[in-house]
């Protein structure tokens, strides 16, 4: 029987932090109170807020130059999906994974879905790989998939794409994510026009094969590996597909995608009022991917999307219903342990934009008081919402405090014991 982590460690371990955090937990809500904020209807809005977490993430990752990989890593797609229970087991925020094809591939589905629906753990959006070669694969992506010059590979990159609808039935999924690494590393390698149209045409034809209630994301993602052009490079491009293939396209933004100093609330806020927001990729970026962990190194950029995210939600943007995950690469932290703070910090930014008093903010911005805006969106963003974020989690049977937790159930190594290294690669983006 693979080792997961007890009900009882977790009851336990909150038995004793309960204290402290209901009187830290009632503080708070004084202080909200004031602020004419609900600490209830926060508490209660950020237990219902999910976040996926990528199947790829559970594994190790990699640099261009080394991979580091740590003990009891998981094997393949079903030890993946331990490690997503056990991080929802804790967090309670993450009741879904994303999976990714074909690294995920496995011989029998209705296997693959009974075992998830056993752990807890339902399906959020499939992701395609054509940006790898795989052995035996006819034709090459080296030099593109979707939009490659070539028709037979455009249509075996299309194949792949309906085969991860399929696979996506099986499994209850809603929707298939596309994210390809077409474009050029020369000016002159690519005309920048028909690498458009070609790409078009294949996803026309991957529109025209999803199922009735489907949706496809279009991620877009301004450099690599193509560091000149890439095809789908910002959400202009995106929003332009969305726009040429139909209602249930949209466009995915992944906040490691975009040159440096770009305002991601902005862009957000575009495809909020375009209608055609698919979701967000979370993670935190400092030069220019999505290599760091969420809220890591500028949790203030998060709280900005989440602002803009909010005020959607809240306002009921037409066609607004957006789906949320985790993309990141782990490469000196443990994947777990950096996948339950990062779903923490979501969360974090998430209740933080909730508390913007946003009457007072409208007011202030129609009346032109610059400073009393930003104050009013500082205020929400300084308030810590750390033990509003814990009795929520404490509430829907979560940890208190999840990494105490984790560590001292010792997950890891009884996963060291039950995952033997068989040499090879293991899972993780390399
Ligand atoms: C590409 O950089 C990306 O953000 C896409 O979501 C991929 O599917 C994922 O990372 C894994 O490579
Ligand atoms: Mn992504």
């Amino acid at each position: 029987m693979a080792y997961a982590i007890p009900a009882s460690l977790i009851e336990e371990a909150n038995a004793a932090a309960r204290p402290a955090n209901d009187e830290d937990f009632h503080a708070l809500s004084r202080t909200l109170a004031r602020r004419g904020r609900d600490a209830e209807a926060a508490t209660a809005q950020v237990a219902r807020f999910a976040v996926a977490v990528p199947t790829w993430g559970v594994g190790t990752g990699g640099t261009r130059f080394a991979r580091f990989p740590g003990p009891g890593e998981p094997r393949g797609i079903f030890d993946k999906l331990e490690d997503c229970a056990t991080i929802h087991a804790l967090t309670r925020a993450t009741p879904t994974c994303s999976p990714h094809f074909p690294w995920d591939e496995v011989p029998d589905l209705a296997e693959l879905r009974q075992r998830a629906e056993a752990l807890g753990v339902g399906f959020d959006a499939v992701n395609s790989n054509t940006f790898q070669d795989q052995p035996g694969q006819a034709r090459s992506y080296k030099f593109g998939s979707l939009s490659h010059v070539d028709a037979a590979t455009r249509a075996q990159a299309v194949e792949h794409n309906l085969r991860c609808i399929e696979i996506g039935r099986a499994l209850g999924s809603k929707a298939l994510t596309v994210w390809i690494a077409d474009g050029s590393n020369f000016p002159g390698q690519s005309h920048l026009g028909r690498a458009f149209d070609l790409y078009l045409e294949s996803m026309a034809a991957i529109y025209a094969g999803l199922p009735a209630d489907w949706r496809v994301f279009i991620e877009h993602k301004v450099h690599e590996p193509a560091f000149y052009s890439t095809v789908i490079s910002d959400w202009g491009t995106s929003l332009m597909a969305a726009h040429a293939l139909g209602p249930k396209a949209a466009c995915l933004v992944d906040l490691g995608h975009h040159a440096p100093n770009v305002n991601v609330e902005q862009v957000v806020a575009r495809l909020v009022r375009a209608g055609r927001l698919a979701g967000f990729h979370f993670n935190d970026s400092n030069y220019g991917d999505d290599d760091l962990d969420t809220g890591s190194a500028n949790p203030f950029r998060l709280f900005r999307v989440f602002d803009v995210l909010v005020d959607a939600e809240l306002g009921k943007a037409p066609g607004f219903d957006p789906a949320y995950m985790l993309d990141q690469s782990h490469n000196v932290t443990d994947p777990i342990e950096s996948l339950t703070c990062s779903a923490i910090e979501a969360q974090r930014a998430y209740a933080r934009a909730l508390l913007v008093d946003r009457e007072a903010l409208a007011a202030a911005q129609e009346a032109d008081d610059v400073l009393l805006a930003h104050r009013i969106f500082k205020e929400a963003y300084e308030t810590d919402v750390t033990p509003l974020l814990a009795e929520a989690r404490r509430r829907a049977g979560g940890a208190i405090d999840p990494l105490a937790v984790y560590r001292r159930s010792g997950y890891r190594a009884r996963k060291a014991q039950e995952r033997p290294d068989a040499g090879g690669t293991r899972s993780g983006i390399v």
